[in-house]
């Protein structure tokens, strides 16, 4: 087996939840007056912490917030979000994602999640995969976001496992730096593709039987 271990990124890797993500920075761009806020200002996003996310949007005004008032705009969007997030369910975890997982988990590969998402395990909860993963690495387990691997070697060291045993898969440029930094070889999705880093690209998710099984 090439790999022992498949380290899943989830927002935008496992379910679509980048494009909730995506909505609710919006709604609160627009609560600031900012309406030109678009899908290439969500990229820089992706894989970076909500503090740093919300600096993607603050980028777009000229008015100045204090650090008390950040926190409270990144609550606000957070909300907005979860109400997103809680409208999900089992029917939100695609048929391709579930079947990939399961023929991944047959073979003897151990599978975790590398998520830089505060939010990752009530995702789980929702899509009915809070149980199917050997470990969750998380935005409550970090102190650091991606590009940092850190996230990652966590996760390697909850499968038991060293970094070059295991593949990152990741749909964020900054994760892709993430797991290259952090010594894993990485499959990009999407957007990710474009990163000159990525030792893999996946037209789509099933890809990753041809390169793991
Ligand atoms: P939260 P991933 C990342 O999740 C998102 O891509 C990124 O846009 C977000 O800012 C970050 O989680 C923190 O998420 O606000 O839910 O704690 O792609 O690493 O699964
Ligand atoms: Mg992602």
């Amino acid at each position: 087996m090439k790999y022992e271990g498949i380290i899943f990124d989830l927002d935008g890797v496992i379910c679509s939840t980048d494009e909730y993500h995506y909505l609710a920075w919006k709604m609160l761009a627009e609560k600031l007056g900012i309406n030109d806020f678009t899908k290439k200002d969500n990229e820089r996003q992706r894989g970076v912490s909500r503090m740093e996310s919300l600096e993607v949007v603050l980028e777009k005004t000229d008015r100045k917030f204090t650090a008390e008032e950040k926190l409270a705009l990144a609550t606000e969007k957070n909300e907005y979000y979860k109400k997103l997030l809680s409208q999900m369910s089992e029917k939100d975890l695609s048929d391709e994602v579930k079947d990939t997982l399961n023929a991944i988990k047959a073979a003897g590969i151990k599978i975790a999640i590398g998520s830089s998402s505060k939010n990752a395990k009530f995702i789980l909860t929702r899509i009915g995969l809070i149980n199917s993963f050997d470990a969750i690495s998380d935005g409550e387990n970090i102190t650091r976001t991606k590009p940092d691997p850190q996230v990652f070697t966590m996760a390697a060291e909850f499968l038991g496992l060293e970094p070059g045993r295991c593949l990152v898969v990741e749909d964020a440029e900054a994760g892709i730096k993430a797991g290259h930094d952090g010594g894993f070889d990485t499959a990009a999705i999407g957007s990710a593709t474009k990163s000159a880093l990525a030792t893999y690209r996946l037209k789509t998710f099933s890809d990753l039987k041809a390169i793991v099984l």
